[in-house]
């Protein structure tokens, strides 16, 4: 209940900020998209998204939460024209998919902050696709067609089969660090990797593999054709200010 009623005043006085994460080309090693991560920070320390994510979910807190990142993101796309040239990744809650017509909302803010819709992609976890699956699928769709890319987050931690994958409407597949964490050692998981990695391939799909923390890692996944890369190897969330940094040095 305390971390509830904080994070109420946190939404209600605007205090939530955003990090991002550079995600680069494994190929010519430029940084080609962003994530962007909520942190909070109270009284000078930061509480992890980990620990008020899922509450914000089960309080229905995720909605406001949502639409204030979101403007967030858009108003420092809006400023830096350094970032309309990249894919700027905002994670989505399935609820946000569920509550109302998300598509129609992220139409009229890109309208509003005059942001093309090439420039945003939605990242969401499989999990949305339990339950409500159709519903799901045609709001997916509906940003597609609006020109946002969808991104399924964390792919191989929950529901998903491999055959599932081209039904979905999505244009890019992140594969969950924990593959990247346990792959050196285990010539299955690599197995699987390469399944993954070849089905995306054949159906068009963007590969992003998360949590690289080593040359190791990095070298492997170049090796098994993945488009891009994101971890601490490469770059840790960070403010704003050091991504334009970096993309001007
Ligand atoms: O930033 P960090 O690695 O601590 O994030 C932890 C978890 O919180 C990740 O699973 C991430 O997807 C989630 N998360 C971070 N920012 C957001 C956000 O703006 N919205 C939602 N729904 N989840 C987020
Ligand atoms: O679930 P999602 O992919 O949105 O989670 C993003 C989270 O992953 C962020 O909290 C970010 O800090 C974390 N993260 C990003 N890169 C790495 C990495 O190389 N190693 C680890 N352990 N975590 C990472
Ligand atoms: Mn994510
Ligand atoms: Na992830």
């Amino acid at each position: 209940v305390q971390l509830r009623n904080a994070l109420q005043l946190a939404l209600d006085k605007g205090e939530l900020e955003v990090f991002y994460q550079p995600i680069y080309d494994t190929k010519t090693r430029e940084i080609v998209a962003l994530e962007s991560l909520v942190r909070w920070r109270e009284d000078g320390e930061f509480i992890s998204p980990a620990e008020f994510i899922p509450i914000a979910e089960n309080t229905g807190q995720i909605i406001p939460l949502g639409e204030q990142v979101l403007e967030l993101v858009l108003r420092d796309i809006y400023q830096h024209p350094v970032l309309q040239q990249l894919q700027i990744g905002v994670n989505v809650s399935a609820q946000q998919l569920q509550r109302y017509d998300f598509a129609s909302l992220i139409q009229a803010r890109l309208a509003h902050h005059q942001i093309n819709a090439s420039n945003l992609t939605l990242e969401l976890t499989e999990g949305v696709f339990v339950g409500e699956g159709k519903a799901t699928v045609a709001s997916l769709q509906a940003l597609q067609d609006l020109g946002c890319s969808v991104a399924i987050d964390d792919f191989g931690t929950g529901f998903s089969s491999l055959s599932y994958l081209n039904r979905l409407p999505a244009d890019v597949i992140k594969i969950d660090r924990a593959f990247t964490a346990g792959l050196n050692e285990d010539p299955e998981l690599q197995a699987v990797v390469r399944g993954i990695i070849e089905l995306c391939d054949y159906l068009g799909k963007t590969v992003v593999v998360e949590g690289v923390e080593t040359a190791e890692q990095c070298e492997i996944f170049s090796q098994l054709g993945v488009q891009r890369l994101q971890g601490f190897y490469f770059a840790r969330p960070m403010p704003l200010a050091d991504v334009l940094k970096l993309l001007n040095s």
